[in-house]
């Protein structure tokens, strides 16, 4: 039975003229309005050719209605899909039909989460259907399917297994406390909590990726005038974006670009060289260059090979925010070599391909064999949380015998592993997943 009374309608395609356009509509009213608008009978799941009318009978398209009977059908209720031509002035007329007829409009992501308080999807699932329609990436979309098709969610119920393992024998050994089970030298448990905290390990180390390949760094670009910071960002893009002159301060506004290593989306930000400036308009950039790097994931502070970067302007950048040396022009110093930074030119290229690799480590993205899982910061969070409830088991086992307190904390690390999947959670956080979606999914 669905947890909704009311049948909810929607434009499910995206705004603009194509081939075709689809009207989405659930819940207990879809076959009566299919019955309206079609003036015909639908079975459950053959396409049917057919004209659209509206509520005064007038034809609106000709197009393709398919009914899905409940609970076989995405939310897991009644739904009607309505194709029509792709204008939305037809798409209107269908979806006012639609409500006219006893739907009303449904709310953004109201289909994935009727699919989800409908079992059809967990929660992990719903939020990768919202991830997959926004991957910008190959790589970010194939990791949104591997969490769509319940690659994620699988390794969560690997892990709850250990865990369940790991604490139904120690509470069975609290039950018989008679027979003196002692933990610190039983190997078997030993193994089990090894078992666990690599698997742990392993979907942290793939949701990362995950959420790398969704959400990716931003680095901000930053040194002297005439470095060559605008210089690096053109390279990186492969596209002369930024104005480049051998006039010191001439980039004054903030210039943001993205582009993918490897899949991993990277926000770049070029800013005005920083220095002490007369001039409003600079004063300004400098300004603006500063509110950007305390922002930045990552600083690449440029220097020209061969000089040793000014500690004074090192000292004013925020001191919470890792920092990449970039030593440009290295085509005009042959000779200089450092370990302390990057050696690269913006100009010829050299060093460039160094530079992308050098981002993609001290992201931590490094491709594991599995794939990437696609995740989200809270799946990050709670994993993490219940890696901290799982050591400190083990540590109470071992280093204090206390069997009690081992339980409890594995019975915490379910908990957290049960948020990410959604069995355990509050309605806040539905609300804060659900809005985030298009409308019509
Ligand atoms: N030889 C050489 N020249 C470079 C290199 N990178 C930049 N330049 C030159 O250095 C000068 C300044 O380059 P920009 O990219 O404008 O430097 P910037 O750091 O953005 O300067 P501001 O915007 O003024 O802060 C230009 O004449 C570039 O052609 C490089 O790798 N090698
Ligand atoms: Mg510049």
């Amino acid at each position: 039975m669905s947890a909704n009374s009311d049948t909810i309608a929607a434009i499910a395609t995206a705004s603009g003229k194509g081939a075709i356009g689809i009207v989405k509509i659930s819940g207990a009213r879809s076959l009566d309005i299919a019955r309206q608008i079609t003036r015909q009978s639908l079975l459950p799941r053959q396409a049917r050719y057919t004209p659209f009318f509206s509520d005064s009978s007038t034809l609106i398209d000709r197009g393709v209605a398919i009914y899905f009977k409940a609970p076989d059908s995405y939310t897991g209720e009644d739904v009607l899909e309505l194709q029509s031509h792709g204008n939305h002035v037809l798409l209107d007329q269908l979806l006012q039909a639609a409500i006219q007829n006893g739907a009303r409009i449904a709310r953004p992501g109201e289909f994935t989460e009727r699919a989800y308080l409908n079992d059809k999807l967990d929660l992990v699932q719903a939020e990768a259907v919202s991830d997959l329609i926004e991957a910008s990436t190959t790589e970010a979309a194939s990791a949104a399917v591997r969490s769509l098709q319940g690659d994620f969610s699988a390794q969560i119920s690997v892990i709850l297994e250990a865990l369940i393992n790991c604490r139904v024998y120690i509470e069975s050994a609290l039950d018989f406390a008679e027979e003196e089970i002692d933990f610190l030298k039983d190997s078997a448990l030993g193994e089990q909590f090894s078992v666990l905290d690599d698997l742990v390990k392993q979907l942290l180390q793939r949701s990362h990726e995950g959420a790398l390949l969704r959400d990716g760094i931003s680095i901000v670009i930053a040194g002297r005038p005439n470095v060559g910071k605008s210089s690096l960002l053109n390279r990186l893009t492969g596209q002369a974006t930024a104005i480049v002159t051998d006039i010191a301060g001439t980039t004054r506004d903030v210039l943001k670009e993205k582009i993918s290593i490897d899949g991993m989306p990277l926000h770049i930000v070029d800013t005005a060289g920083l220095r002490q400036s007369e001039d409003p308009v600079e004063q300004e950039g400098v300004r603006r260059a500063h509110a950007q790097l305390s922002q930045a994931d990552r600083i690449l502070f440029v220097v020209e090979a061969g000089e040793t970067p000014d500690q004074q302007l090192l000292d004013e950048l925020p001191d919470n925010i890792p920092l990449s040396l970039i030593f440009n022009k290295s085509d005009r110093h042959p000779e200089f070599n450092s370990t302390e930074g990057i050696l690269c030119s913006a100009k010829s290229g050299e060093g460039i391909d160094a530079l992308r690799e050098h981002l993609k480590q001290c992201a931590g993205y490094q491709k594991t064999a599995e794939g990437a899982l696609m995740a989200r910061r809270r799946h990050i969070d709670a994993l993490i949380r219940a890696q901290q409830h799982i050591e400190s088991a083990h540590r109470n086992l071992l280093t204090h015998a206390a069997g009690e307190l081992s339980a409890e904390d594995l019975r915490l690390a379910q908990d957290q592993l049960n948020i990410i999947t959604g069995e355990f959670g509050s309605d806040d956080l539905l609300g804060e997943i659900f809005s985030r979606f298009c409308i019509g999914k």
